[in-house]
């Protein structure tokens, strides 16, 4: 039997599920949903593979995957990462530089746990797009994000399910709108907490919903506020969850849009081997 070495965590509720050893990067497409989706996993589990970095300069090379494929970056499962890296002893307190396929990360691990990422260049490409019956911004923050406001719904839990059928079809709109590349969607309305500035709802790639307030989704929503003129450089911006989990943002201007921060803490609650038996007809996972 083959056996892969993981380790779980939750970023705001946000699942990761970090590889520790038993593949390859070449490997990832065939063992992807062996190692999250069903019947050892389920669909809103992030994958990350460490890899050895090409820059000697990084402490790992990571690759992210979903129950659909490959994700450029992940903000919440980079926290998941560092805080992986340090339950191993692999890293300590201070700072550490990450590889993304979509560039390089620095990471800081906080004495009190949390995770500050210092994320990819992110920019706004559209302004009020209108897809369908919305209007909203398409923009970039390690993936690639549509970022509506006046969409009529309440963020609650509650309202999950319809906001996850709705935000699909926004999906179908502003691809048909000439904007393939998007594959997330964010929602937002005014924050639940006083102390916040706003919450969202993250609909991600694979039809599964965020649970975190999303890392590269905050970093869309701060190149968009930057180039709206609506939050300087360095104020912090904390972005709520649907859940009411928190990210704080921050960001430093850019010549060609912002390089944001985002702050978070991640917990582990487990450590596991996965075993793939051939005589298992599920070895690959259900898909
Ligand atoms: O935190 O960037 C993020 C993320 C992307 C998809 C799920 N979480």
């Amino acid at each position: 039997m083959q056996s892969i070495s993981i380790i779980d965590s939750h970023t705001g509720g946000e699942p990761t599920r970090v590889v520790v050893s038993g593949i390859k990067d070449v490997d990832l497409e065939t063992y992807r949903r062996a190692i999250i989706g069903e019947p050892r996993g389920h669909n809103v589990i992030v994958g990350a593979l460490l890899v050895e970095p090409k820059d000697s300069r990084c402490v790992t090379g990571v690759i992210f995957f979903n129950n659909v494929g490959l994700l450029g970056m992940c903000g919440h499962g980079m926290i998941g990462v560092i805080t992986t890296l340090k339950f191993l002893g692999r890293i300590s307190v201070g700072e550490h530089r990450v590889e993304t396929p979509v560039g390089v990360v620095t990471a800081v691990l906080h004495e009190d746990g949390h995770v500050s990422i210092r994320n990819v260049r992110s920019f706004r490409i559209a302004k009020a797009v209108k897809a369908g019956a919305v209007t909203g911004d398409i923009a970039w923050g390690g993936n690639w994000f549509f970022l509506v406001s006046d969409h009529g719904f309440d963020l609650t839990p509650e309202s999950i399910p319809l906001l996850m059928q709705a935000s699909l079809s926004m999906r179908a709109d502003v691809h048909a709108a000439g904007y393939p590349q998007v594959d997330h969607v964010e929602l937002f309305a005014p924050p639940k907490h006083e102390i916040n500035q706003s919450r969202n709802f993250v609909m991600c790639p694979g039809g599964e919903y965020d649970r975190s307030p999303c890392g590269t989704g905050t970093s869309a929503k701060l190149a968009c506020l930057a180039a709206d003129g609506k939050l300087a450089p360095g104020e912090t911006w904390r972005q709520e969850s649907i859940l009411g989990t928190v990210f704080e943002g921050s960001y430093e201007a850019d010549q060609s849009g912002i390089i944001p921060t985002i702050k978070g803490q991640a917990f582990i609650t487990a450590e596991s081997t996965l075993w793939l038996d051939p005589a298992d007809p599920f070895q690959f996972g259900i898909s």
